[in-house]
């Protein structure tokens, strides 16, 4: 884990914060993933622990959310046991000006997109370096498949002239898989010009569970910046 001291880490706690501070006592939390949310957890479970709210329940996105949730403090619940989901949390690896994601780069973008979408209120915490003008520009696009399809998935995403990779564990020694048990796809698109066309274009695809286009979903965008080596939300 980097440094907290860094003045990126700063910037990431200040919009965790931020976002944490949006929730109100008796709400139902989706609890995303990746580093930002992370300390968005982290400040809910010390928010609970000061009284300062009370009575949530979280619904974690996956593995790690799961982990975080328990480390501070969140008692945690599943989609069977509630009927909606007041305010989500969650990170991203693009935004763009309709506030339209490229997310997955946790590889959890199947459960995210459950719960985020089912959110009354879905609040994405990001750097500034995660703007773009177009989806697409800077991260590839993340697809789960299931592995007995996985030939002619990326077979049919060249077809749409995407650039697809299978996905590889760190130590590059086998490919990684989601808390599903499937394989993840990263797809180059030269220019993503029509998101919510190519997002449903592309879960119509047989064997593709869910891609990481978020077309429509995000209600609000906290955006963490450094200005003069201070963290500005
Ligand atoms: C997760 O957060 C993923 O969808 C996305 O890839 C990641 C971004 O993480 P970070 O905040 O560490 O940049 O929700």
């Amino acid at each position: 884990m980097a440094e907290r001291s860094d003045p990126v880490q700063i910037m990431k706690q200040e919009v965790g914060k931020a976002a944490a501070a949006r929730v109100k006592s008796n709400s139902i939390v989706g609890l995303g993933t990746g580093s930002t949310t992370a300390y968005a957890i982290e400040y809910l479970g010390k928010r609970l622990q000061q009284g300062e709210i009370k009575n949530i329940v979280g619904i974690p996105t996956s593995f790690q959310a799961e982990v975080l949730a328990k480390k501070y403090g969140i008692p945690l619940t599943s989609l069977d046991a509630v009927d909606k989901i007041d305010i989500a949390i969650d990170g991203a690896d693009e935004v763009d000006p309709q506030k339209n994601l490229i997310k997955g780069g946790g590889a959890a973008h199947t459960r995210e997109k459950v719960v985020d979408s089912l959110a009354e209120e879905f609040i994405v915490v990001v750097d500034g370096n995660k703007l773009v003008d177009k989806l697409g520009s800077t991260f590839l696009l993340p697809v789960e498949v299931i592995p007995m399809a996985i030939a002619p998935v990326m077979r049919s995403l060249a077809k749409l002239g995407g650039k697809p990779e299978l996905r590889m564990g760190i130590k590059k020694a086998g490919p990684v898989v989601t808390d599903q048990g499937n394989l993840v796809v990263d797809v180059k698109f030269e220019q993503i010009d029509n998101p919510a066309e190519l997002e449903k274009t592309i879960n119509n695809i047989p064997g593709v569970l869910e891609n990481g286009l978020f077309v429509g979903v995000a209600d609000v965008i906290l955006i963490g910046e450094i200005k003069d080596d201070q963290p500005v939300i």
